[in-house]
Parts: C-alpha cells; structure tokens; sequence
C-alpha cells in the first residue's frame, strides 16, 4: 500500500461546538478541509499500535464519500481495524455501544445530529473516546489546536471499499470490517428492557407511532418495533433492506402515507428511511419539525403512543395521545419508574441534567434519596459522572436522554424505557404524567428559540444581560423577585475541570428561573435560546398550558434582554 503525504495548510475555523464540527456542506467540500480535521484528530489522539475505530454515520449528504477518505487515512495512521456501519450508517448511540463493546480506540461519527442536511444543508464530524463518548472538552480544545498548525496529512492511495456489503475487506494491512448497523445496539436494548411485556402490550392492541424522520433510526426501529417486539407493519417495511440500497429506494415521499390518513394505517414506523436529504424536512424530534406525527397524536383515531428521533438518532420526543411530554419530565418519570425496567431494578446511583433542564429530576432524586447534578449543556459533561458511577440516567431539556448503558443520549433507548413503564402500568402516557405532577408538583417549563438572527444582535443580548447582573440583583417584577444572577460555570467533580459561561442564570426567590444561552450547534448566524421554568404544586392548575402559566416570566426575558429590538423578531422560531 502507498501512503501518500499531502501538504496542507490550516483553516480557521476547525473548533468543536456542544457536538464536534458542525459546518455547511459546501465548507466540508473544500479540498482538504475533511482530512485536516481528521488528521488533526488522529494526531491528538495518537494511535496506538494495534488501535480498532468505528466508523459511521446518519447517512445524510456526503456521509459515503467521507467515510472512504476516512478510511483510507485510518489505513495511512496506524490502525489495524476499522468497523463501519453497513452503507455507512451508524447511529450516534449504536457507534457509542460498539466502541464499548469492543473497546475500539473510540470513533468517529459523521453527523450534524438535528441540522437539515443534503448538498446545501449540513454536515459534521466528532470524536468519541474509548468509553464511547463524546471527547471532553480538552481533547476537543488540542484537536482544535492541532487544526490551527497542520502542515500535511497522510492518506492510502488504495480502491474504495465496498460498503453495502458485511464482510471483511483490506486497506493494505488494515482491516475494514463491512458490520450490521443494527444488531448489537438491538441486543443491548433486549438486555436492558422487558421485550415480552412491550410485545404482549402491543399485541393487546396498544398503538405506537414512531417517526424515523428519513433518518438513521428507521433501520433500527423496523429491527427493534416491528421484527423483534412486533409492531405492525406493512410488508413493504418487513422486505425493506436498508438505506444505500438504491434499488430499493422508494421515490421522495412516494412510499408512504402521510397526513391523517397514516393515523389509521397499520405502520407503526414512519419516515424509515435514511435519506441524504431526510426527504427535505428537519430532522429534529420536537414540535414544530415533527409536525406529521404531532398531527397524528393530536389526530382522530390517534395512536396510544408516538415517538420520533433526530438525524443521528440521539434524540427523542415522547407524545402520549394528544399529549406533549417536555423531556424535563420524561426524564423524571422514567427516573421516577425506573423499577419497573429489568435493567434498572438495581436502583439508580445518581441522575444529572443539564443545567437549562427543568428540575423536576431534582425532585425525584431527592425522594429516592440519591444526588442529582447539574452540569452544562453537552452530553460530553455527563461521561466523567457515568465513568465514575456517579449516576445512571442523565438527561436534557434538548429532547436527550440517556443512561449509563452507553455513554450517548439515546433516542429508541429513550423510547423502549417508555413503553417499559406503559407495559407494567398500564395507564395512558397522559395519566402517568399527570400522577408523577400530582405526586412531585409540575415543574412547568418551556424553551422559546429564536433560530438563524444575526450574530451581533445576539452577542448584544447576552451583553446587555452580563451588564445588568449588579442591577437585575434583588430587582423586583411584580411578585417576582430575582434571588441571583450569573453566568453558570462548572466544576467537574471527578476531575476538577471548570468550564465557565454556560448560560446566563436568572433564579427568583420562589424558584422560578429564566436562563439565556446561545446554542453550539447551529452553523449558520445564532440561535438564541430561553428557557423558563416555574414550578407549580397546585394539582388544580396542572391542565394550565404552559405558555400560560409562564406569560409572566416570558415578558420579564423579553424587557431585561431587549430582544425585540435588538433582533428585530415578534416571536421565537421554535416554542417546546
Ligand atoms: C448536542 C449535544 C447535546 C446538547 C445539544 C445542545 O445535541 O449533544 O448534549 O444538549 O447539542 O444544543 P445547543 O447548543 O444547540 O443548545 P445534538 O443532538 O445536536 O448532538
């Protein structure tokens, strides 16, 4: 095999958000903009003599043609295996359990998680170390570095490795195993979850609606929903191999019922198929984007359960018939029930949450007499807590929750621990909700969004906020009164990293609180997000919605962050 050396020279701007590199198709395009950043990875990370990857990603725009490059740099660094997802398809959580499961020297994921894709969308890249999650702030930092002095990156002069086919092929002495997407990441859940309560519950007539949303989960919720618990089906979906498969590729939307009519059909697994493009939506599981299965739950004949994942399949959103579960309460009801689920009987040692989630965990965890933390936004703070047995479920307001199964949000996990409980309790997603608030209160929560505004109107924003901490101290709004406000930082308590500016903090004496944050995942001006939160323990006002109960402290943001004016926009983007 030939190694070839290719000179270089380093871009800018190459440093890791919230989740690896997120960019543009057309900026991933740019000759060597791919093997800089991968390379810089391989040289932070040193490969060790004998060193496994994993390789995949969600099979959107430029997923196939990355993976050969990835490849052919593996081969030119030092590895001795790689193993990729059948059609390059792997989704975050199964990449996370296969670099668990055979201890590989971590992984990259190809993915842009929520972010539309296709050849004007975008597209990412991120580095998972060996526990299988995301690399914690300081290899992100040195790989960010290394981008920013690069000189020259090596690459095998080698065919293209066929990847619709399992099977073992060769890049000079590497090893490129072609492996199943699926079947490890379904055998962990069967570990995990009862299968024959779920199938006995949906064989007694209970109706779930999962949305894959044309991303990576469509392969696994056909292999987990439909061919191991049973879900119905078309026999369309049962014969339906998966993505990459071109043959088979049905035309955009061709194949499937969409609108009310899809409320009555049998399939209980919509959007299954992983597009470059995801047929043109968004695939981000709330409710604005996931607006075709909102639009059955909320529907006649609605379905008992729907669910829906993102483009890497980290994320979920839990909807009972017509009912909207905010990921703040899924994850205390299933901290709540989580005695119910064989893998979890044990009892949990501790829950976190990030810090803009609501605390209604917070209240579990005290009654069940086990800590919780708080930790800033990114999966990558919870690894340090699950690696050190700190906790055992994890979650956040941004539609992720997770365990220490692995160490990635996960989506169908997400799912499946859901219809666990529903299985044992049988009781509607509505009436179990409702119980878990008149036991612990509501923590009554929304999250606005204003996506896409210009970069300086939001950093003023967050300026004008900073300034206004000495004033906004003890100020008085109605009954309202501001308790404290910062910036959050963190200490990590296992290995003493602080990270700072995470969010600006607006606590009032009785507990309510607003939060500021920009997001780290957007690619293209800002999106400004605020969080609100007022906990509620008066069962006679639990129906309220929450856009109501929240109208005042939603015009308390919008006077002290001036954000009207300064972004020139009515109203959010996205409300959940
Ligand atoms: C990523 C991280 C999540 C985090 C989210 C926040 O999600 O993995 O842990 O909560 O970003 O996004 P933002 O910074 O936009 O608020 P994902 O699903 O995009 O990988």
């Amino acid at each position: 095999m030939q190694i070839r050396t290719v000179a270089t020279t380093p871009f800018t701007d190459q440093k890791p958000g919230t989740s690896g590199l997120r960019k543009r198709v057309p900026t991933f395009l740019q000759a060597h903009y791919l093997e800089n950043f991968v390379q810089s990875i391989f040289d932070t990370i040193s490969v060790p003599q004998g060193a496994t990857l994993v390789l995949g990603g969600d099979g959107r725009y430029y997923n196939r043609e990355a993976i050969q490059i990835i490849l052919k740099m593996a081969a030119a660094s030092g590895f001795t295996r790689v193993l990729v997802g059948r059609g390059g398809i792997l989704s975050t959580p199964a990449a996370s359990c296969l670099i668990r499961k055979y201890r590989t020297h971590g992984g990259i994921i190809l993915s842009a998680s929520h972010n539309p894709g296709g050849p004007d969308g975008d597209f990412g890249i991120k580095f998972n170390t060996e526990n299988g999650g995301p690399a914690p702030e300081k290899i992100t930092e040195a790989i960010f570095a290394a981008s920013k002095k690069i000189s020259q990156y090596h690459i095998a002069d080698s065919a293209d490795v066929e990847l619709d086919r399992t099977g073992d092929y060769e890049i000079g002495e590497m090893t490129v195993s072609v492996i199943d997407p699926v079947e490890a990441y379904a055998e962990l859940m069967e570990s995990l979850f009862d299968f024959a309560a779920i199938r006995t519950l949906l064989k007694g007539g209970f109706r779930i609606k999962f949305d894959a949303m044309h991303a990576v989960t469509g392969p696994y919720a056909r292999e987990i929903f439909v061919n191991r618990l049973g879900a119905p089906s078309t026999r369309y979906w049962r014969s339906q191999p998966f993505a990459g498969e071109g043959a088979m590729r049905p035309r955009h939307g061709a194949a499937e019922p969409t609108g009310a009519g899809v409320a009555a059909s049998a399939d209980s697994v919509m959007n299954a198929i992983p597009l470059p493009d995801f047929g043109g939506g968004h695939p981000d599981p709330n409710l604005t984007y996931a607006h075709e299965l909102v639009e059955i739950l909320y529907g006649d004949n609605a379905p008992d359960f729907g669910a829906a994942s993102d483009g890497d399949g980290d994320r979920n959103m839990i909807l009972g018939k017509h009912f909207f579960i905010t990921p703040s309460d899924s994850l205390a009801i299933l901290a709540a029930n989580a005695h119910l689920v064989p893998g979890y009987q044990q009892g949990l040692a501790g829950i976190a949450r990030s810090m803009p989630t609501s605390a209604a965990a917070d209240r579990v965890a005290k009654a069940l007499g086990i800590p919780c933390y708080e930790t800033p936004t990114g999966w990558k703070f919870f690894g340090n807590l699950m690696d050190a047995g700190k906790v055992t479920l994890c979650g956040e307001e941004s539609f992720g929750t997770g365990s220490d199964h692995i160490r990635e949000k996960d989506g169908l996990w997400a799912v499946l621990f859901w219809l666990n409980i529903l299985a044992v309790r049988r009781q509607s997603v509505e009436a179990i909700t409702r119980e878990h608030w008149a036991q612990y209160g509501r923590n009554v929560y929304s999250r606005h969004d204003y996506e896409d505004i210009p970069s300086d109107a939001a950093n003023g924003v967050m300026k004008l906020l900073h300034d206004s901490f000495a004033e906004l101290q003890g100020a008085q709004f109605g009954h309202l009164q501001v308790k404290l406000c910062d910036d959050f930082s963190y200490t990590d308590p296992v290995d003493g990293s602080v990270s700072t500016g995470q969010g600006v903090r607006i606590i009032f004496t009785d507990g309510s609180r607003i939060v500021f944050r920009l997001s780290g995942t957007g690619t293209g001006g800002a999106t400004l997000r605020i969080y609100l939160e007022s906990y509620e323990p008066d069962i006679s006002k639990h129906h309220l919605d929450a856009q109501q109960s929240l109208a005042t402290l939603i015009g308390i943001a919008l006077q002290i962050s001036e954000l009207r004016k300064r972004t020139r926009r009515e109203r959010p983007t996205v409300i959940t």
